[in-house]
């Protein structure tokens, strides 16, 4: 499946944007000649933001997640310098935020993961599309330089995953600046998975899946084994009709500064839970697989099986037999795993029969962590927990909603259940979740929403809830009134604009041709 090229915007967005849209990119190309010599761009990369529906921190496990992606997006105006080759001039609209870079690369492309600098993340998607088109063309294909101007709506930092579309979307400007123009969706994604890490987060790769291969009008299973694959999942017809609010907590979770404590941290914590268990039920060596560190409580997970029940491919096994699976998987944590309050290097190296220098080698030195113990008891509960809800929210979401009492709105609350067993999930064994999210959901739950829960990485950022459509005007007026007014007093109805809203499953990954 090839990364579409558009001619006109509503093959991009819906009716209800295409009002507010028309005039920024027109802003866009005008701002473009501007900013680089009087040239029009070529054409206009772009790459949308998505949100997380449930299967919270487990892409990295390898397990199955459930995003869409959403209408804001990052936009690159783009212009091919055959006449210079392997130097870009990188600029943004905001400009004060995001100051102009230029620099060749043609000694290779230098990616600082120490400090946080805003063209690192084109710079990766450079590195992508460098490596696919040496992959292609041969070892000395020597790429075009390139002006870029950049116009991102994903709020940074914001939990809607501004980082995975602006570098899809550079991977997919310099693709095409070289004169490709089929770009192969899952090879697309696949590097864009590795080489945003470079930046410094140990990610998994839902965001970067459901940029590229978001659908309007459907969310995305997007499953890790055998390959990687997005498959689309539409939303059944209900009555009340399912809605999905996104409201922002507006504390920014600056995950590359605390990556160590947070987000690697639990990388780290889940790879060393999937060793420990390997270890105590003696399945060998775990296959290594694309995550961070190369091995996975899904790897774990597949060798458990194959060894106690012969089953030799698990990624055919049917969802109900998948499910009893975690379901085992989370009695053998509650019997192995038991030290509820973590576990230490050298209790850990004990277990898995390794020097601490071993240890360290395998697990401490690929990227920085800071802990004195390891809670994967509560990271492996989480785990399993949250795949077997990816699981049920599908099936219900793929069910007859007439099927049962109540229809329509039985259906909406089982699934805001299973959100709201997700937050507290966050909350409690992953400590993802912060006061704010806590505060949003309990406001929601309160107004009339069926599930709540943070969206993304948590510590902050973004939370989804469902809600059904005649409760949206309740449940704003509810977080206007007792979060956003109380925390700051003189926000303004912009921001408030901002802040919530009504988010519909967007298209994926295109470029634009510009006339
Ligand atoms: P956000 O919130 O977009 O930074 C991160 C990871 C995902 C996933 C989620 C948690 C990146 C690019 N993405 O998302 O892979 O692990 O957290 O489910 O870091
Ligand atoms: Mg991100």
């Amino acid at each position: 499946m090839h990364v579409p090229t558009v001619t006109s915007l509503d093959e991009i967005y819906p009716a209800d944007a295409l009002l507010a849209q028309a005039p920024r990119w027109d802003g866009l190309l005008e701002s473009f000649k501007a900013a680089f010599d009087g040239r029009k761009p070529d054409f206009v990369a772009r790459s949308p933001g998505r949100v997380n529906l449930i299967g919270e921190h487990i892409d990295y496990s390898q397990y199955e997640v459930l995003p869409m992606a959403v209408t804001v997006d990052v936009l690159l105006a783009v212009a091919a310098r055959p006449d210079v080759p392997q130097q870009a001039r990188i600029a943004n609209v905001e400009e004060a935020k995001f100051p102009r870079r230029e620099f060749g690369f043609e000694k290779g492309i230098e990616i600082d993961s120490e400090t946080l600098e805003w063209s690192n993340y084109f710079k990766c998607g450079l590195r992508v599309a460098t490596e696919l088109l040496r992959r292609k063309r041969g070892p000395e294909f020597v790429p075009v330089g390139l002006d870029v101007l950049v116009d991102g709506s994903v709020p940074s930092g914001g939990g809607l995953s501004s980082s995975a579309a602006f570098v899809c979307a550079s991977a997919l400007a310099a693709m095409r600046a070289n004169g490709e123009r089929e770009v192969d969706k899952k090879e697309l994604v696949e590097l864009a998975i590795v080489s945003e890490r470079a930046v410094g987060v140990q990610s998994g790769g839902m965001d970067q899946s459901a940029s590229v291969f978001g659908e309007r009008g459907s969310a995305l299973y997007v499953s890790f084994k055998p390959t990687l694959q997005a498959t689309p999942v539409h939303f059944p017809s209900t009555d009340p009709e399912l809605v999905f609010v996104v409201a922002q907590s507006f504390v920014a979770a600056d995950k590359h500064t605390s990556a160590p404590v947070h987000y690697n941290l639990r990388v780290v914590e889940c790879a060393l839970a999937a060793a420990f268990l390997a270890k105590i039920f003696r399945v060998g060596d775990l296959p290594s697989d694309s995550t961070p560190l190369g091995l996975s409580l899904r790897g774990f997970h597949d060798a458990y099986f194959e060894k106690h029940e012969g089953v030799k491919d698990n990624t055919t096994t049917p969802r109900p037999q998948f499910q009893a699976q975690l379901d085992v998987l989370l009695s053998l944590v509650d019997d192995y795993l038991t030290q509820e309050e973590g576990y230490t290097r050298e209790q850990i190296a004990g277990v898995l029969g390794m020097s601490g220098e071993e240890l360290t080698q395998c697990f401490f030195t690929k990227f920085p962590v800071r802990a004195e113990r390891f809670m994967l008891r509560q990271r492996a509960q989480h785990v399993f927990a949250e795949a077997a809800r990816v699981l049920k929210f599908r099936d219900l979401l793929e069910g007859s909603p007439a099927e049962g009492e109540g229809g329509g709105e039985a259906l909406l609350k089982k699934l805001g259940e299973l959100m709201n067993e997700t937050q507290e999930s966050c909350c409690v064994l992953y400590e993802c979740s912060c006061a704010e999210l806590d505060e949003l959901c309990k406001l929601a739950r309160g107004a009339g929403a069926y599930g709540s829960r943070l969206t993304g990485a948590g510590w902050g950022g973004c939370s989804v809830h469902l809600v059904p459509k005649d409760k949206v005007e309740k449940v704003r007026e509810v977080w206007v009134e007792r979060y956003y007014r109380r925390k700051w007093p003189d926000i303004t109805e912009e921001r408030l604009r901002e802040a919530i809203v009504v988010s519909k499953p967007g298209s994926g990954s295109c470029v634009y041709e510009v006339e």
